[in-house]
């Protein structure tokens, strides 16, 4: 199984994640540096404060993807490093921070696909309201205007959000996320102010560097089976479905507020807080729809007296899954990954299929897939991974299948390239292909950094890596 020669190997971070220098250069708090600074709320304490120090290390970092030959890096702009207060004036060592890493990756041969917004709102911006409140979503607007005018001769790929279901559900509703909050209300209102983030930023890009520029959109689509046949577990599979994907697909796709969303969150909201015309705007087909895929849940109905779960995506002991108390997620079977998620690449292979059958046309890319695993240094100084090859092997394939099955998905972005930040697990969990020692914050690519950089070079599954598999 080969791809085709302009499909796409990338790699991805995000700004908090991997940055660091979160006092230099002129930034101000994200709301991610508040949730880091309330006790509690991360594994250890840890904090994105030097995360991998790539506001420094730049430089090796891409030595580092070209090392490995890969087509392009999908990292993402701190909002607050370049406009300090959110919106206004903005910050010259912050654009030319991001400028400089972009001209260096285009003069080495790699795609920038640049994400605005990997969830780190500025402070400032939480504090009047945050994505409860639309200006937010102007405000990102204005946001992306002007990354567009600062950057625009040299980014390949403008992607607006990533994964605003965690955002809005995380962020607002379980309170895992920043900015932590536990209110039904808001999560929703975080949803369709999102949406119309995405609609209006997508706007302000076309408008200023014309329909040439790709723009996408990335969200995590949850694939979610029904224990049972049933009627009862395959409508609770469908209410996570709909709270999940149709909440973000319908209004950027379709134009449209999902009926279904709005019936099941009747108890919570009218949706009043969404105005005339919104659903216009919101409705800005992305040229990429970016698919982030790690695993898939089950769920069946919840009987009486039964407990409800937090749908395994944290501790805070509420639910992100609003209005979903009557749904039940099953505990995942193995093997599992560090996170504690299943492995189904098979599912990656029909959700590529299925959304490209509901969006004829519809281009995709694979904007994140990959695996936390124990990685220890051996004896020989090379950390052997050979669970995460494995994991890799078998969702390439997934995708490779999807595009033999007619899904139009033109790249694959490994995440992550480095060992980061993993949000409220803090450094204890590692995706990287390249592991970070956070005592020296060396680098040291990990075996299945060699595997897909094989990979992108032969760009055949068949003959990739035998090397590189464990025991070989
Ligand atoms: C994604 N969930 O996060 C993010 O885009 C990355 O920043 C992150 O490091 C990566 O996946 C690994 O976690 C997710 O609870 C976090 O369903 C949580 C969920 C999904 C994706």
């Amino acid at each position: 199984m080969k791809f085709a020669d302009d499909f796409v190997f990338g790699t991805a971070t995000a700004s908090y994640q991997v940055e660091g220098a979160h006092d230099e250069g002129g930034r101000t708090p994200s709301i991610w540096d508040t949730q880091c600074r309330t006790p509690g709320k991360i594994k250890n304490g840890d904090t994105g404060d030097v995360a991998c120090d790539q506001y420094h290390r730049w430089p090796e970092d891409l030595e580092i993807i070209k090392g490995l030959g890969l087509g392009a890096y999908r990292f993402s702009i701190s909002w607050s490093r370049v406009l300090p207060q959110g919106l206004g004036e903005p910050n010259p060592e912050g654009i030319a921070y991001y400028r400089e890493l972009c001209r260096s990756l285009k003069q080495a041969g790699i795609s920038p696909v640049v994400t605005l917004y990997h969830w780190d709102l500025p402070q400032v911006l939480e504090d009047r309201g945050g994505w409860t409140v639309r200006e937010t979503a102007y405000a990102f607007a204005d946001y992306a205007r002007l990354m567009a005018r600062e950057l625009g001769d040299l980014v390949d790929v403008w992607s607006t959000l990533n994964e605003p279901w965690c955002s809005s559900y995380l962020g607002y509703a379980s309170g895992v996320h920043a900015p932590g909050r536990t209110e039904p209300l808001a999560a929703l209102q975080a949803v369709h102010h999102l949406n119309l983030a995405h609609g209006l930023a997508a706007r302000a890009l076309r408008e200023e560097l014309g329909d040439e520029v790709p723009v996408c959109l990335t969200l995590n689509l949850h694939v979610t089976h029904p224990l049972t046949d049933s009627a009862e577990d395959i409508a609770a599979a469908r209410k996570i479905d709909v709270v999940g994907n149709e909440a973000f697909l319908m209004p950027v796709m379709e134009g449209v507020l999902s009926p279904e969303l709005v019936e099941i969150t009747r108890e919570v909201t009218d949706w009043g807080f969404v105005q005339e015309g919104d659903l216009e705007l919101c409705h800005q087909v992305p040229d990429i729809l970016g698919v982030n895929y790690y695993s898939t849940s089950t769920v069946k109905a919840r009987q009486e007296g039964e407990a409800s779960t937090s749908g395994g995506h944290g501790e805070t002991g509420v639910s992100p899954w609003v209005a979903c108390d009557d749904v039940v997620f099953l505990p995942p079977e193995g093997p599992l990954t560090a996170m504690g998620w299943n492995q189904e690449p098979d599912a990656l292979r029909r959700l590529l299929v299925q959304v490209s059958r509901r969006y004829p046309g519809q281009e995709l890319m694979v904007t994140e897939n990959g695996a936390a695993f124990s990685d220890e240094v051996s004896s020989d100084g090379q950390v052997h991974d050979p669970d995460r090859v494995a994991y890799l092997r078998q969702h390439l394939t997934a995708v490779a299948q999807a595009v033999e099955e007619g899904a139009q998905v033109t790249g694959y972005f490994l995440w992550s390239l480095l060992d980061n930040f993993e949000w409220s697990w803090g450094y204890q969990k590692r995706f990287g292909m390249v592991r970070v020692d956070y005592e020296t914050l060396e680098r040291t690519p990990k075996d299945s950094a060699k595997w897909y950089a094989d990979l992108a070079r032969s760009r055949d599954l068949d003959t990739v890596g035998e090397d590189w598999v464990a025991g070989a």
